[in-house]
């Protein structure tokens, strides 16, 4: 199939062993790339080990769609077997080392084994080399970049982790470009447990499509029609910030630790003020609605925000500066901490300490004691301890029921969207199949413009089909969902990209089917590697069924747990999976997943 470059790269730090292997063409056409390819290779290869010890694997996996001439399509998937989760764990990166990746002649690096000594793994075309980094550990990730890019040149792609990484700090995730972050579930620490500080990729050669001058048509049309989207004005000048007034509106803000949906500060902090703050725009390549918006932090230093972490590092922890919020995403970009689960994290020792749980005092807000704790959980030191795992592993260390309010599913903490008023979408953290991320199905804009407080089977129908557009198609696509996401770019130019770039011709109900096939690899997966994995695996926090918010729209609202058990039951309906969340015989045989069948039952 063409639109590939038909290679996986593999590079074994341990035995210093690189080798190419084909890219078979039954592994395109059933799992098209990105998470797809990632999540294939991972069942295969990655059985009942430690996510931490030599035999786990990192998988860095491209598309079809990524690095082409078409909006939004620099992104690559990163993916591993989860020290956070201990299941299947992914994320998303725009970064120029998609599109040099596929340059370079691979769709995917895999790489395995623990190098003796740090290292970096460089890819100029069909030359790889594994390279010393004993000067680069130790350094933050912009420091790391500024030094790569000083060797190998500006315009290389360069994944990396910061000092956290290196600390096996299972909140850590992979940066690029001083900016874009991707690997939420600990893949920074799953690179620093391989003593693997960065890769470095410079590609020269060029995609082989089999259309080229229909996708260059198409591409062209794809920005034009972007540019003239009725939301586009308001996008660039909000970027994903536009979320923060509406959350607050609706009672969805997270805010002290999601006991609240609304923060009386809001409108020190929304979009409107981002607005005035912005001294610079970035984003990732081939891309027409770069939404990094850069201002100057406390401290004077360029800082990129996006909605997640200005919900996460302001409201959740109580923080109502945004040049503050800024020096805190600096320094969680800096030290390759993921900013949702930092934020977390902070709003988790900020509660424990007002409820007596924890000795110190970290009253809500307290801007020194946020950067204090910045540093300690990067370090693995003072109350990092506590929370170098999460605030799942947090809340296992001091228990006294803090189970209840530590905001995760499966490990991972949940992104900026309290769901005391939003059923739809706490199904959506429960079921999502890396942990409570909103990367799969963000339903909650839909959950809230219909009727938001149904607990009805069209509501789970709905989750499912964002959940295969989302983390089936743009994920293993790969390219930015934000286009359609945020301006309604037409989803009917994907099936159209897709075929001038392969000569494929594959429907959104093809698309679909190949979304389910991951889906269902990816819960299979969670139950090969597991123990006792099922239904309590999809539980939202106690606290959304629990404590309603005092304030706001939501004042007084919660799940009802019964009618949420209720769309958890339909959701495995829908899916072909039985009463305890496990996909049916009868399901995995239907996608051509006849072995993992077999292996599962066995
Ligand atoms: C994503 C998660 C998000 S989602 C945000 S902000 W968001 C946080 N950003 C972080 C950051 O910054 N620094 C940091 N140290 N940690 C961070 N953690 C958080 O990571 C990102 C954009 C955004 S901005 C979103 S919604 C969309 N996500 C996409 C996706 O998941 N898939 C896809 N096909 N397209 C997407 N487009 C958008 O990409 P994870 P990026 Mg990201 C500073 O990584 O692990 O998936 O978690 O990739 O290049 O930074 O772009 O309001
Ligand atoms: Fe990257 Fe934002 Fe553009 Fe998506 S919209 S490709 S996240 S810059």
């Amino acid at each position: 199939m063409k639109g590939y470059a038909g290679k996986l790269l593999r590079v074994d730090l341990s035995e210093g062993k690189i080798s190419k292997e084909e890219i078979s063409e039954s592994m395109k056409k059933d799992f098209l790339g990105g998470r797809g390819f990632a999540i294939k290779l991972i069942w295969d290869e990655v059985k009942k080990i430690d996510p931490l010890s030599e035999q786990n694997k990192i998988v860095f996996a491209t598309g079809p769609l990524s690095g082409q001439l078409l909006p939004s399509s620099g992104k690559m998937v990163i993916a591993s077997k989860s020290p956070l989760t201990g299941g299947y764990g992914d994320g998303n990166i725009g970064t120029m080392a998609s599109v040099h990746l596929k340059k370079a002649g691979y769709d995917m690096v895999v790489v395995e084994g623990r190098a003796e000594r740090p290292s970096y793994l460089l890819i100029e075309d069909g030359n790889v080399k594994i390279l010393e980094a004993s000067d680069l550990w130790g350094k933050n990730t912009f420091e790391a970049q500024d030094i790569l890019e000083k060797i190998h040149g500006r315009n290389s792609g360069i994944l990396l982790i910061g000092p956290a990484g290196e600390n096996l700090i299972r909140i850590s995730t992979v940066m690029s470009q001083k900016g874009r972050a991707g690997g939420r579930p600990g893949m920074g620490a799953v690179m620093g447990s391989k003593n693997l500080k960065a890769v470095v990729i410079k590609g020269t050669g060029s995609i082989p499509n089999f259309d080229d001058e229909k996708l260059k048509q198409f591409g062209k049309k794809g920005y034009e029609e972007i540019k003239g989207k009725e939301n586009y004005e308001f996008w660039m000048r909000q970027g994903t910030m536009q979320a923060f007034e509406w959350c607050n509106e609706n009672g969805c803000l997270p805010t002290y630790n999601f006991k609240e949906g609304v923060f009386e500060f809001s409108k020190e902090m929304d979009g409107y003020v981002l607005e005035k703050l912005h001294i610079d725009r970035k984003g990732c390549p081939m891309c027409s609605m770069q939404c990094g918006h850069i201002i100057k932090d406390a401290s004077a230093k360029r800082a990129e925000l996006d909605y997640e972490n200005v919900g996460m590092l302001g409201p959740n922890i109580g923080l109502r500066s945004l040049p503050q919020v800024a020096l805190l995403n600096r320094m969680a970009d800096e030290w390759g901490l993921d900013t949702i689960s930092l934020g977390s994290c902070i709003g988790f020792l900020m509660e424990a300490s007002e409820r007596g749980v924890i000795p110190e005092k970290i009253g809500w807000g307290d801007f020194e004691a946020a950067q204090k704790l910045v540093r300690e959980i990067g370090g693995g030191e003072g109350l990092g301890k506590l929370v170098y795992n999460g605030v799942r592993g947090a809340s296992e260390i001091i228990g006294k029921g803090s189970n209840r309010w530590a905001m995760q599913v499966k490990g991972l903490e949940i992104s900026a969207y309290n769901c005391h008023g939003c059923p739809g979408m706490a199904l959506s953290f429960g079921t999502s199949p890396i942990g409570a991320s909103h990367k799969d199905a963000w339903i909650i804009a839909w959950e809230i413009s219909t009727d938001r407080f149904s607990y009805s089977k069209e509501k789970v129908q709905k989750l499912i089909e964002f959940q295969r557009i989302r983390g089936g198609f743009f994920e293993s696509a790969t390219v930015c969902r934000l286009p359609w996401v945020e301006v309604s770019f037409g989803l009917d130019w994907y099936p159209k990209y897709l075929e001038a770039i392969t000569g494929n011709h594959m429907s959104w109900e093809d698309l679909y089917q190949i979304g389910d096939r991951i889906y269902n690899l990816i819960r299979a997966y969670w139950k090969r590697e597991v123990p006792r994995f099922g239904r309590a695996w999809d539980d939202p926090p106690d606290r959304w069924f629990e404590e309603p918010p005092s304030q706001g729209k939501m004042k007084g609202v919660k799940i009802d747990r019964k009618k949420y058990e209720q769309m958890l039951s339909w959701y495995y309906e829908l899916r072909g999976w039985d009463e305890d969340g496990i996909p049916l015989k009868e399901t995995l045989d239907q996608l051509g997943l006849e072995e993992v069948s077999r292996e599962l039952i066995m």
